[in-house]
Order: C-alpha cells, then structure tokens, then sequence
C-alpha cells in the first residue's frame, strides 16, 4: 500500500525559502558564546537539512541551542528572554551537542537530560534543603543578598517592635531577617523557608503575603503610622534614644519643629545632634570616611607616635556607605594610650578649615526647616574640625569588669564626636558623626571584633559565648566565671578559635 506523501511545510527566512522536514521542531542558535559566522553557518547547515530554524526568539522556538555556555548563564539567559516574553512556554535550554548529534543523524534526535543546560545544575531559585546553622557567627553572610525587599519588611517590624521595647519580638524579626541575609538565593516559595532557623509563625504570614500579593498589609501599616515615622525621627538624632524618642511622642510632639520649640530641655548633645541633623542623615561615603581616618591618623601621630588608627564599625565590614565613622586607637606598647584622647582632638580643633564659599552648603546656620530660629548661632571662633565633642573617660582599665554578666558596653577611654568634614578648598563642608574609642593593646583585639559589627552579629556572638560556651565576651575580653580567668587573644582569629568557631572575615559579618 502506497503511504500518502506528506506535504513539506516551506518557510521563508531573509528571501530565501527552506523545506521544513520536522515541523514540531523550531530551533533558535542562541548567539552569546557561539558567535555570528558560527551562527550564521550552523543556521545554513540546519536548514539545508530541513531543520526549521528561526532567526529572531520567539514564543514558536522549542529547541533553544546554546554553545560553550554554563548552565547558570543559560537559565540567566532563560530568565532575561522569559521577563521580555511573559506567558510564553519555555523551550528546551540545550548544549550544542543535541544541535551536532541531530545534524549528524540527519533528524532531531531525541532530548535526553545529557543535553540539557538547566539540569547540569540545581536551579538556583529551588535549592534544597539549606543547612543555616541558628547562630548569625556561625555563618557567613555577605553585604549583598538575594533577599531585599522580604529582609526590609521583617527589619521594619523589628524597628517597630524596638520602638515599643518589645525586645522579645524585636530579636525574633531581627534573627528571622538575618537568616534571609544569609541564605543563598532567592525565596520564592514559602516551602524554601522549611527547616530553616528563627522562622516563626508571623515572620513565615509575612513572607508568604509579600510572596502572594508583593506587599504586607501589617508592613504598611506600621511604616505609614505617625508612631513609627515619629519615633524613626526622633531617633535618628543623635543623642536620642528609644526612651526620650518615646516620652517625646507621648507628650504629643510628632517632627522636627516640636523638637525645636523644647529646645532649653535638650541635652548638648541633642543639640548639636538637632543643628547638624540634616548633614548626619546624610550617609558617609567610604571615600569620606578614609579622609577622616587619614586626618585623625595625622593627629594620632603627633600625640603619640607609633599609635594605630583602625577603620571599624559599617566600612570595616565593607559597606560603601554608613551613618558615621568608627575609630579604633590602640599603641604597641600596653599603656601608653592612656589620656590619649584629649591631646589628639585638641589638635584636631586647631586645624585651621578652609573657609565654604559663600552660600556653601554645610551644617550651620540651621536649614529651612528650623522655623523658629532657637538653637545657639555657631561659635563665631574657628573650631577645626571638631564641631562638637563629648569625652567619656576610661571607666575602668581592668578587663575583669567582665564578671558582671550583663555587661555589654564597653568602658573604653571615648569620644563622641561631630566632625567637619575636610573638603577641597572652595567646596561645601558637611558635619560627620565620628567615634573614637581607645583600647589599650592587650584588649585590641576584643574591641576590634566588638567595633566592627554588625549589631546582630555582636548580639548572637555574646549570646552564643554565654548559651553555648559559658563565657562571657564583650569588647574587652572573654572570661570564663567556672574558672575565673580571662582569655587572652592576639588578634579576632584567637577569640573565634577559642570560641569553637570558624573564622569570619569582617566581609562575612554582616548579619
Ligand atoms: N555596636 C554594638 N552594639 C551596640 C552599638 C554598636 O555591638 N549597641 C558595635 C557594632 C557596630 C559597631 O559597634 O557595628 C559600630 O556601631 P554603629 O552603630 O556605627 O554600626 P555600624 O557601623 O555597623 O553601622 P553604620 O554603617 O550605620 O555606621
Ligand atoms: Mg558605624
């Protein structure tokens, strides 16, 4: 019996017309790493053995070819064509071997998964079960991470929680917010959050609203509520903390203004705080940061020469950016650091500015939002560069201070300052929040991992010495109070060791 000859589809293709032998085949030869007269000749090879192949992508390719090209590239590549064509079935993402295989068998040859890009590794976007470890110190986690907007909806409950001294739910949202930081790829599904530490019950509804709805009813309430932005305000003034923030709030004063017309009760710190408040909301670039380093290491040096000045805190960790500049002032020799302070701002406020430009920006005279002018005008002497300064002495040289249990802040030797920050000549001057803490060498080490954070790291790592190891760590010192003696550690690397923990570089602590 004679079968019925099948008519051969024909397709045109710049002029020129090609017999169409496989007609559920639809090949796109996707260019990156192939190149174009590769292309263009593996294009003519196909066609004259009556592959369809298709010159632009679309919705009607169902074999894409790739060469040469990684898998995660290819499903980079999937994911960039699938956002241009939302709703179109996803081809097959296959290696150049299936293209070779199907030229050389002179048919398509069945796909198997060798040819397959996306298999050659787990999609990235459903990873299997990711073993977190439930302390922030014994993990890693890098500044950037794939998990942005679900991180600052759980960190805005946290802040609100803190807001209203609930320091229960406020670590639950900081812990829950952290692991999201640290985790490896994208959340796109609740299930990801299976076995992971820290996720309870309200941390998991909010995840799962912005998954479904890309925004979380509970989130927007609070940021838009006149408590949260109040108390954001008023505790983004330096000297403000979360207590007079809210006795303020509760005496019904809501911005700035209110603050200003209560101006003889703040202390002289919030006043300086209030007078450069635009300035210090204002973040301070890495660049600026290590010209204020290199000038107080000028100082330092004139006050005691071999003294080191170490960059902590934010920009330690490597942020590009914070909201002030951390100060770490040690010397080789135990001692010598004593009463170090107060010489080197004395220097610093002999510094002689440049002179801003007429109509420079800079922090005084207060901005336009000062509406009744009530704060002090500027001093009308040169200051340096130092616009304020508030000296805390070292309350106790003896790092057994430690045997109190609840102690977490350090008593070092401090200052708590407001620099004008130098500038090429002519140009506008801006005031920076600066802290310089002096450590005497043998607790440098201690104070070093202390300064550089991230406040939930510091958080974990103290809580984790005490719960895990029955010790107590703060930044002078690790003591044991079964044996009552005091560690003693020549660098971070010592502290982690003795801890039983691997070691994290500042990069890696930013939880
Ligand atoms: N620190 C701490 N506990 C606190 C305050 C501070 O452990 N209550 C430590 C961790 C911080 C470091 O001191 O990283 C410096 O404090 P900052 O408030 O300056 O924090 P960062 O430098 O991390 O943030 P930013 O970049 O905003 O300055
Ligand atoms: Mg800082």
């Amino acid at each position: 019996m004679m079968l019925p000859r099948r008519r051969r589809a024909r397709v045109e293709d710049t002029g020129n017309f090609f017999e169409v032998h496989f007609p559920g085949v639809a090949i796109y030869l996707a260019e990156p790493r192939m190149g174009r007269s590769r292309r263009a000749f593996l294009t003519r090879l196909a066609r004259s053995k009556g592959f369809h192949v298709l010159d632009a992508y679309s919705s009607a390719v169902t074999h894409v070819v790739m060469e040469q090209t990684s898998a995660e590239e290819a499903i980079c590549w999937q994911e960039s064509r699938a956002a241009l064509a939302p709703g179109c079935a996803r081809p097959a993402l296959l290696d150049i071997s299936w293209f070779t295989e199907s030229m050389a068998a002179g048919q398509p040859v069945p796909v198997e998964s060798r040819h397959c890009l996306e298999e050659a590794v787990p999609r990235k976007r459903l990873p299997g079960p990711v073993r977190m470890p439930p302390y922030a110190c014994q993990r890693s986690t890098p500044l950037t991470h794939h998990n942005t907007s679900l991180w600052e909806a759980l960190e805005v409950l946290a802040e609100a929680a803190g807001f209203e001294g609930r320091e229960g739910c406020l670590l639950a949202f900081c812990r829950a917010a952290s692991v999201l930081k640290a985790l490896p790829c994208q959340v796109t599904a609740l299930s990801q959050l299976q076995g992971l530490p820290h996720f309870g019950e309200h941390s998991r509804r909010v995840v799962q609203e912005l998954l479904d709805r890309g925004v979380c009813e509970e989130v927007e309430r609070v940021r838009l509520s006149e408590r949260y932005q109040s108390m954001k305000l008023f505790t983004q003034i330096f000297g403000v903390g979360v207590r007079t923030a809210d006795r303020w709030y509760r005496e019904g004063l809501r911005t700035l203004d209110d603050i200003q017309g209560q101006v003889q009760r703040l202390t002289e710190q919030q006043k300086a705080g209030l007078q450069h408040h635009q300035d210090l909301c204002t973040p301070v670039q890495r660049p600026d940061a290590e010209a204020l380093q290199q000038v107080v290491e000028t100082a330092v040096a004139q006050a005691l020469p071999g003294a080191t000045v170490t960059l902590a805190g934010g920009f330690r960790r490597g942020k590009l950016q914070g909201h002030d500049v951390d100060l770490l002032i040690t010397h080789p020799q135990e001692g010598q650091e004593a009463g170090l302070l107060p010489r080197v701002l004395c220097s610093l406020k002999q510094q002689v500015r440049a002179a801003p430009p007429e109509g420079a920006a800079g922090s005084c005279p207060p901005r336009a939002w000062t509406v009744p002018i009530m704060l002090p005008p500027p001093p009308p002497t040169p200051q340096g560069l130092v616009l304020y300064q508030q000296h805390q002495l070292s309350r106790s040289r003896d790092p057994t201070h430690l045997t109190q249990r609840s102690h977490t802040m350090d008593t070092f030797e401090r200052s708590f300052c407001i620099f004008r920050l130098p500038r090429p000549p002519g140009a506008a001057w801006k005031a920076v929040r600066v802290d310089l803490v002096v450590a005497p060498i043998s607790q440098f080490p201690f104070a070093l991992l202390g300064w550089t954070g991230s406040k939930h790291f510091e958080r974990e790592l103290r809580q984790f010495s005490r719960k895990e190891k029955g010790l107590w760590l703060n930044s002078h010192g690790l003591f044991d109070p079964e044996q009552k003696t005091l560690f003693r550690a020549a660098a971070e690397e010592d502290i982690f060791r003795h801890l039983g923990l691997a070691y994290l570089p500042p990069e890696q602590r930013n939880a």
